[in-house]
């Protein structure tokens, strides 16, 4: 016995125990600690805004209900080979009609606030014009439900999902005017009930993922300045939508926005890592976080972009610049950052072929971005208060006959992750929530329904929520206050 590694004790003993008809203990499903107090001390401060996460195309469905019209996205997941299995979000979650259902995996969840997006195809059809009141009430009743059941609605104005009846796209400074109408109308319809608001998700991902990668819709493939161009187009939109959302709605609420900004870790924790990680993030950030947060473009990143970089017009940079309540950060995935003597100071670290990964190969693991993702932006821009507003991961999730999903790696990622975040807010960092990424599995944009990121397992054919231990244990998060 003597010479037998743990990893084959461990093996030995579970062969024994399976053939013996033997099985672990399990925690009984419901099983709670609540109101024991934690002892590890990961605790959160009290009031601390525990949440989950979703948008409008990726769970609603109901893609031809009430008057919506079609989006980028409607039109990019139908044609052939853009997404996973031809996959399109026209049913999805089935959202659009099951939310009552949802809000009621929200409360059982015990989390006090919820990330939702609008989508701007269902107020607008066309993008702009004429406005379609059925679509405003379908998010009046969300939001009625949601308050109804104690649960505080933050929501993004755009995530995404463009309305397909606007020319050009992103290309079109109309867009960001159109944007800002809608943002208006919005705000101004639904901002007696809604007090958090987010501009636009992620410029990175319907910026350059859709028009100069082309994995995203709409797919297309543009050369640098058009898409130098665009990319002011979407940080336009955002400016003009904090100014639209001041102007319309009655107590002035706290609007924001939610950004992937590129997290860079110092490789090392000395000061000149520590320095070439917040410089790298000022320079990998330039075209939108940086920009909207400064309200300029930076020098550097005009000088490296030349002739290609974006025309501006009059009025545009104070836009921009709208000063924001607070900074809602998506933080999934490290960079790392050494000091070095190029005339940036900084080099980013390539990562070797074995750094590991979680079910989506983009999804590398380094809970520590969640610290320095916090830290660098606050250490740069001292925004007013930062919310997490997605954090999550997708597992290889599979439905156990006896109904269970045991997603110990999703537990895992979440588990440190919470353990770093609470590194930030120790050191007095202004973070005042987090949003789980995301309450279900959902139509994961070019990946279709093959990657499952949710706390509940949907099947996709009967769209049966199930809660995956991670439901489980993300309650008993809550109901602590503390990383279990
Ligand atoms: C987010 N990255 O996108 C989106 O906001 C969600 O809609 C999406 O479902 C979720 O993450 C999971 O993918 C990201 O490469 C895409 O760091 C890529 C990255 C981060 C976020």
């Amino acid at each position: 016995m003597k010479d037998i590694t743990r990893r084959l004790f461990g093996k030995t003993v579970a062969a024994a125990a399976a053939a013996s008809g033997l099985s672990f203990p399990r925690f009984a499903s419901g099983q709670s600690t609540q109101g024991v107090p934690h002892p590890s001390g990961l605790r959160y401060p009290d009031g601390f805004k525990w949440g989950c996460a979703t948008a409008a195309y990726q769970v609603e469905g109901g893609a031809h209900d009430g008057g919506r019209g079609p989006s980028l996205w409607d039109v990019f997941s139908h044609t052939p080979g853009k997404t996973h299995d031809g996959e399109t979000g026209d049913v999805a979650d089935d959202s659009y009609h099951l939310y009552k259902e949802d809000v009621q995996l929200l409360k059982n969840l015990g989390v006090q606030v919820y990330r939702m997006s609008i989508s701007w195809s269902r107020i607008f059809p066309k993008g702009a014009g004429e406005p379609n009141p059925a679509g405003l009430d379908y998010y009046s009743r969300v939001i009625d439900e949601l308050l109804a059941n104690n649960i505080t609605p933050y929501v993004t104005l755009f995530h995404w999902d463009t309305p397909a009846a606007l020319a050009g796209g992103w290309q079109s400074r109309d867009t960001s005017k159109a944007f800002a109408d809608y943002a208006a109308y919005t705000t101004r319809h639904l901002g007696d009930r809604v007090k958090h608001w987010m501009t636009t998700n992620e410029f990175v991902c319907f910026t350059d993922l859709g028009y100069f990668e082309g994995s995203f819709a709409p797919g297309l493939r543009l050369a640098p300045g058009p898409v130098n161009q665009l990319r002011h187009h979407a940080i336009l939109a955002h400016g003009l939508g904090v100014q639209a959302l001041r102007a319309n709605t009655p107590a002035g609420p706290p609007g924001g926005r939610a950004e992937n900004a590129v997290v860079m870790c110092p490789i090392i924790e000395t000061p000149e890592h520590i320095e070439a990680a917040r410089r790298a993030t000022r320079f990998a950030n330039a075209p939108f976080l940086t920009t909207v947060l400064e309200g300029k473009y930076p020098e550097e990143y005009l000088k490296h972009e030349g002739a290609n970089a974006p025309k501006v017009e009059d009025g545009d940079m104070k836009a921009i610049g709208s000063p924001i309540d607070f900074l809602g950060l998506n933080i999934y995935v490290p960079l790392y950052a050494r000091a070095d003597s190029s005339p940036l100071g900084f080099a980013v670290e390539q990562q070797p072929e074995s750094y590991p990964h979680m079910w989506s190969p983009w999804l590398t693991i380094g809970p520590e971005c969640m610290y320095w993702g916090v830290r660098n932006v606050c250490d740069l821009w001292k925004p007013p208060a930062i919310y997490i507003t997605e954090n999550g991961t997708s597992s290889s999730d599979v439905l156990k006959p006896d109904g269970r999903v045991e997603d110990t790696d999703r537990i895992m990622y979440l588990r440190n992750h919470l353990t770093h975040l609470r590194r930030a807010v120790d050191e007095g960092y202004p973070v005042k929530g987090y949003f789980l990424w995301s309450l279900m599995d959902n139509f994961e944009w070019a990946d279709g329904y093959s990657k499952r990121f949710g706390l509940h397992y949907v099947d996709f054919k009967t769209l049966k929520r199930t809660p995956k231990l991670s439901a489980e244990w993300y309650r008993n998060v809550i109901a602590q206050n503390a990383v279990l």
